[in-house]
């Protein structure tokens, strides 16, 4: 496949609901977009960056930056096998796994339809179903929070998580817990306790929660390991996991017993099905985690979660709870089970609507071999 041109987009759109959590508040989101040509078909991938460094350290502009300075050069004109070839082809660059995930998940989708297969054959995919969970952001009072699980519960997913953060972690649980004695629930920290609060999360054990995600720091895989010798929930890493390395330390050192693979931060589906396999060679079970993505970055998700150690429900829900309208044909539904049936159709298996994208669109820039000197 010899990769013809590329396009970086960036779009503007706005959550239907702000969403909170312990770093922050989240309404307008700006996401690129890389669609790509090789071989005269399009593939189309997305950058799951957030606005601002308080996930991971980068952002929608830094993963315009290295895609467009040094991405984008070191791919232009190249002849590759298969999507696989990718990573080494960018591995000078350290780092940037959203950047480059954006990238080589574009010719996935590409490779798929030249062999005219859906990306889940491609992937090695074993469902056509996948399981749905939800994650809700912080709430202003416990009666808000019981009253939205209610309201997702009878939208038929089948796990909740919760947002926290101290001073809205306790109550807010007790009170979900206490309403729904039975459900799958989890809860997310996103690094904002450390090992100084242990006391503290060893109260989070009564609740029965299937897993406490990612409690401290971002890049604290060691805290983690000496945390959950100390408490008996499961711990699940997501912050920390940036590449197969990491879930191999994590799982040696006993630092969680969960594993949540997101396509961005490990850097594309070379990486994330390394991780897969690391983590089913170990038994430990993994899941999908989202980045408020748009319906593009949505369906990458739904063939991701189609490979079989994806054994517990994802963060990957229908696209009405988070756009007015999305970019892709038709968008992301879930069924009254509690589940997204996995479409079966050559790449991605969605149409992107050109015209949803066209409207959205801040900024864009092409690369076209033809126009490259020395591509
Ligand atoms: O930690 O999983 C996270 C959203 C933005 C950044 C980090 C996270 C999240 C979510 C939302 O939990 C998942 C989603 O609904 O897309
Ligand atoms: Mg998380």
């Amino acid at each position: 496949m010899r990769i013809e041109s590329i396009t970086l987009r960036e779009l503007g759109m706005r959550l239907r609901f702000p969403f909170e959590t312990s770093f922050g508040v989240t309404q307008m989101r700006r996401i690129l977009l890389v669609e790509m040509i090789a071989d005269g078909v399009t593939g189309w991938g997305e950058v799951t960056t957030a606005e601002a460094p308080f996930y991971n350290y980068e952002t929608t502009d830094t993963a315009w930056h290295i895609i467009s300075d040094f991405i984008t050069p070191l791919l232009i004109g190249k002849e590759v096998r298969t999507a696989t070839d990718i990573p080494s082809l960018v591995s000078k660059i350290r780092g940037h796994q959203m950047a480059k995930a954006g990238v080589e998940n574009a010719l996935w989708d590409i490779e798929a339809q030249q062999k005219n297969i859906s990306l889940v054959e491609l992937l090695g995919g074993t469902k056509n179903e996948i399981a749905c969970g939800v994650s809700l952001g912080i709430r202003e009072s416990p009666e808000a929070l019981v009253n939205k699980v209610a309201e997702e519960l009878g939208n038929g997913y089948q796990r909740i998580k919760l947002k926290i953060k101290p001073g809205k972690d306790v109550e807010f649980i007790a009170a979900v817990r206490k309403q729904f004695p039975k459900i799958q629930l989890s809860v997310d920290g996103n690094s904002a306790y450390d090992l100084s609060d242990i006391d503290h999360l060893q109260k989070f054990d009564e609740f029965e929660l299937l897993m406490i995600e990612q409690p401290l720091q971002w890049d604290d895989i060691y805290s983690h390991g000496e945390l959950q010798k100390c408490i008996k929930t499961a711990l699940c890493l997501d912050e920390c996991i940036s590449h197969s390395r990491h879930a191999e330390a994590a799982i040696q050192f006993g630092a969680c017993r969960i594993i949540n693979i997101k396509l961005g931060r490990v850097g594309g589906y070379s990486e994330a099905r390394r991780v897969h396999d690391i983590s089913s060679n170990h038994s430990i079970p993994v899941w999908c985690g989202g980045m408020l993505e748009s319906g593009v970055g949505r369906a990458h998700n739904i063939a991701l979660s189609t490979l079989p150690n994806f054994t517990l429900p994802g963060d990957v829900s229908a696209s009405a709870r988070y756009w007015t309208q999305d970019i892709i044909d038709p968008e992301v539904e879930v069924t009254s089970r509690g589940t997204i049936r996995v479409p079966n159709r050559p790449g991605i298996g969605y149409d992107v609507d050109r015209n949803s994208v066209n409207r959205f669109t801040m900024r864009q820039r092409s690369w076209n071999a033809e126009l490259t000197v020395g591509a």
